[in-house]
């Protein structure tokens, strides 16, 4: 591991530092918290090493990150709210820099810890579960006139489900390098007959019934900062991801996570399936801050979507899976496969309960 203290001295923080640790539970980049006193004073920052594996132009990423925050602070100022807690405020380095590059050719950013806040793995009631709806729904109300044509597009295709399914999926299990494939045979089979389903929105896209929009992406549970005293859900974080998108895939991707009945990697699949009280308490959440905004097709394909962005995350973990582990962080060996079936589970759960999900989504 890099020295992360020479790291920090590149930022421009108030004090001594006190302390630092690993801190989260992200997939994707590794994250830092570090604590300083300042006369007394106590202040808390959060560091992050980007994976530029994933990310492959910083710059780019970090422009895009920066243009978006400082839209937000305007749009929350304007109406009412407090920018410095519900939204994240990058620190730039001593250089004036929007990241530090270390020798070894390393990116790390900085920004705020938002204090008194926490941020949550599983939703523990439906409140809960409403609240962090409205978090997202309010953050593409706000982005709705931001310059889509400004933002570069930091993961080209991230929710082509069918663009994902012919160049990643069929190739990772064509050329099996890990020799892995025989060990999932029915799980390849399960998304191979779903491959209707990956082109349904990029087509309706195509045939303008569904408008691009600027969207996270990205929508999980624990990528939104609830207050610790009134459990608001008050910070939408992780905005990497921002880039145009459908309002569907911020929907659906949010219900895969936050209405799953147990965590994503729970190995039991007999324990997933879709909770469909948290399913109607997220869209009432959203819909209540992003339903105006929507047309009818968004509107009727809100539980399919649900549906699909869970099959496109059980097919990545898949993919990784048979590529050995090389995108997603992962704890133990079979740690994507065990993902994987546990997305795949829940898909088969929603399939068997859309007519209720959609009635959901008709009665709200
Ligand atoms: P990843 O892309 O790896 O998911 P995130 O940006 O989501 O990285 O950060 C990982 C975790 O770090 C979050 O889930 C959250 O718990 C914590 N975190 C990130 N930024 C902040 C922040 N500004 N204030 C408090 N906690 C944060
Ligand atoms: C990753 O970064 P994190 O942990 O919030 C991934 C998402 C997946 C999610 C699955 C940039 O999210 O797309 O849905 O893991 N982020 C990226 O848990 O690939
Ligand atoms: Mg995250």
């Amino acid at each position: 591991m890099e020295d992360i203290k020479k790291v920090i001295d590149n930022f421009k923080f108030k004090g001594n530092m006190t302390d630092c640790k690993i801190f989260g539970s992200g997939h994707i980049n590794t994250t830092y918290i570090v604590s300083y006193n300042d006369n007394g004073k106590m202040h808390r920052y959060i560091i992050q090493k980007v994976n530029t594996n994933v990310f492959k132009n910083v710059d780019e990423l970090m422009d895009n990150v920066f243009a978006v925050t400082s839209f937000l602070r305007e749009k929350i100022k304007a109406n009412g709210g407090n920018p410095d807690r519900e939204t994240l405020h990058y620190i730039r380095t001593i250089n004036g820099d929007k990241y530090y590059k270390s020798k070894n050719g390393s990116c790390y950013r900085a920004y705020r810890f938002v204090e008194n806040s926490k941020s949550c793995d599983s939703v523990d009631s439906p409140e809960i579960f409403e609240k962090s709806g409205i978090a997202f729904g309010r953050f593409q109300k706000y982005l709705s006139d931001f310059p889509a044509t400004t933002l570069y597009e930091t993961i080209p295709n991230f929710h082509n489900t069918i663009w994902r399914f012919e160049n990643e999926f069929l190739p990772a299990v064509k050329n099996d390098m890990k020799n892995r494939a025989d060990k999932c045979r029915e799980d390849i089979e399960f998304v191979a007959e779903r491959k209707n389903d990956c082109s349904y929105l990029v087509d309706l896209i195509e045939n303008e019934k569904l408008p691009v929009r600027v969207t996270h992406n990205d929508t999980k549970l624990n990528n939104v900062m609830f207050d610790e005293d009134t459990n608001d859900a008050i910070c939408v974080i992780d905005l990497d991801t921002v880039m145009p998108g459908l309002a569907l895939y911020d929907f659906g991707d949010a219900i895969r996570f936050g209405a799953n009945t147990c965590a994503e990697d729970e190995a039991d699949t007999s324990k997933v399936a879709i909770n469909l009280e948290y399913f109607g308490a997220y869209a009432r959440g959203f819909l209540k801050e992003a339903g105006n905004s929507l047309n009818q097709c968004e509107i009727d394909n809100l539980a399919f979507s649900a549906k699909l962005m869970t099959l496109e995350c059980g097919m990545r973990f898949l993919t990784d899976y048979l590529n050995g582990d090389t995108y997603f962080k992962t704890d133990y060996p079979e740690h994507n496969l065990v993902r994987a079936r546990n997305q795949l589970a829940l898909v088969k759960d929603m399939e068997n309960k859309m007519d209720k999900m959609v009635d959901i989504i008709k009665n709200i």
